[in-house]
């Protein structure tokens, strides 16, 4: 039998941009400069940037053309009616509130279905969406299951969800007190874990049972969909954007950050099939983001997004996307290093918690990791675990998640193959040199998605 062939890059290069090295003594300053946080950096002084996939994707030739036939008027841009076409096709869902990127929808979303004191079951938190949730008067409870807390754990469906932790949420508060489940395609915060649709159907069948409704944080949904083709029974022969319908079509609404799987560098969307939820997010749309028909997009924006959705759903992409990712995961499983398993699809994430065992969760291994890997190789990485985790809403005390990660995150179609080598080589000579690796102790913490901006110092 013929082999499968390797996944390459099903396009190749016609413009680029220079990368900047420094030395070893720079880096080293200019890590103390951003208090030992990588989202402190200037972009200048990074290397190669894994730090996010969002808005960091390179566009195609006909998205930059796209860019071209942008029709910035005030209303009614042709733009807009192009994007919502390609959100009803490729989708299915029936009605499209442009925001300016993920947590515009989540925003407008939380605050017309949650009410004080409601319960919202979702497959893993994320960052942005939990607060949402929380300053619209929710409480996030976890209803992932339990292996996608263990990095460990090698199941093929880490993102699906514990249909008896729902059921007993629903028997806990009751439907009426439980707007939605939340379900996304990836989980980021598990590593990039994709739900299998049997497991949605599940959620699916419980939720009419109650009369809750599902939202879909769709952000990296074609990815999703490439694993299930991959992996999930009967589904092999489906065409990942085949797959991409199914899933839309067993949840009721969703929010898109674009900067994602949509391939553009900035956008996002709110989409219902309520018609009642629609007006509403209509009118709010107008006060926090823009006219209904631009939500703070540039019209170029929009048209970029058009293409973009298509271009996502395509198979030799994603196969080449999810590819280049797990080429990286699988380099640093060969080297021993410890990681998340399964590997993800849009990045490869590093176990602090292992990777630095000197290091208590009290003393950010994560963050100290990242930060080692910057002063190593000028490779820009983030802090997935305590630090991103915050603090519960009601008593003040920090989360202390049994993943303490760092995220090597892909940009799509930006890096290349040797790239993927010398970040393997850095994490590899970091690993070797770890236990001259110190912890941090948080001298500036912000009250909102502390992450971002924090500061921290050395413990010497
Ligand atoms: O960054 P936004 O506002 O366009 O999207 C927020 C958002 C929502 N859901 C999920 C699963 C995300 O991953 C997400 C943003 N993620 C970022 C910025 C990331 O670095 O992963």
């Amino acid at each position: 039998m013929k082999k499968e062939r390797s996944w390459a890059e099903p396009y190749k290069i016609k413009m680029v941009e220079p990368l900047f090295m420094t030395t070893r003594e720079e880096r080293e300053q200019f890590l103390k400069d951003a208090g030992y946080n990588t989202f402190l950096l200037r972009s200048k002084q990074v290397y190669i940037d894994l730090l996010t996939d969002s808005g960091t994707s390179a566009m195609s030739d006909r998205q930059w053309a796209a860019l071209m036939m942008g029709d910035e008027s005030y209303a009614g841009s042709e733009n807009f009616y192009h994007m919502e076409a390609a959100i009803q096709k490729y989708y299915g869902y029936k009605h499209v509130i442009p925001t300016h990127q993920g947590r515009g929808a989540e925003h407008i979303l939380s605050q017309i279905l949650i009410k004080k004191g409601d319960v919202v079951p979702g497959n893993m938190y994320f960052t942005t969406t939990r607060l949402h949730q929380e300053l619209a008067g929710g409480t996030f409870a976890d209803i992932i299951i339990d292996e996608a807390h263990d990095p460990d754990s090698e199941l093929p469906f880490k993102g699906n969800c514990d249909l008896n932790k729902l059921e007993r949420l629903i028997t806990k508060h009751g439907a009426e007190n439980i707007p939605y489940v939340s379900i996304a395609t990836t989980v980021n915060m598990a590593g990039g874990q994709p739900l299998s649709l049997a497991n949605l159907r599940e959620v699916r069948a419980l939720c009419d049972k109650h009369g809750i409704m599902i939202v879909h944080d769709m952000t990296r949904v074609a990815e999703n969909a490439y694993m299930i083709q991959r992996l999930e029974e009967g589904y092999g022969h489906k065409s990942t954007a085949e797959i991409v319908r199914e899933i839309c079509d067993l949840t009721d609404a969703a929010t898109m950050s674009s900067k994602k799987d949509a391939l553009v560098n900035i956008g996002g969307f709110l989409a219902v099939n309520d018609e009642k939820v629609f007006e509403k997010a209509r009118n709010m749309v107008v006060v926090y983001e823009g006219l209904h028909t631009y939500g703070g997009l540039a019209g170029r924006d929009m048209e970029a997004l058009a293409v973009g959705i298509a271009e996502s759903v395509d198979d030799d992409h994603i196969r080449a996307r999810v590819g280049q990712v797990q080429y990286l995961g699988k380099k640093l499983l060969e080297a021993g290093i410890p990681i998340v398993k399964t590997i993800g699809t849009h990045g490869v994430f590093l176990d602090a918690k292992k990777f630095l065992p000197h290091i208590s969760q009290d003393q950010f291994p994560a963050q100290s990791l990242a930060a080692a890997i910057y002063a190593d190789s000028g490779v820009r990485t983030m802090e997935r675990g305590i630090v991103s985790a915050g603090r519960n809403k009601d008593t003040g005390e920090e989360n202390r998640p049994d993943l303490e990660l760092v995220r090597l995150t892909v940009s799509r179609r930006v890096y290349t193959q040797a790239h993927m080598d010398v970040v393997a080589e850095s994490v590899e000579y970091v690993y070797s040199e770890r236990h001259l690796i110190k912890g941090l102790k948080m001298v500036y913490e912000p009250e909102y998605l502390r992450f971002f901006q924090a500061r921290f110092e050395p413990i010497t």
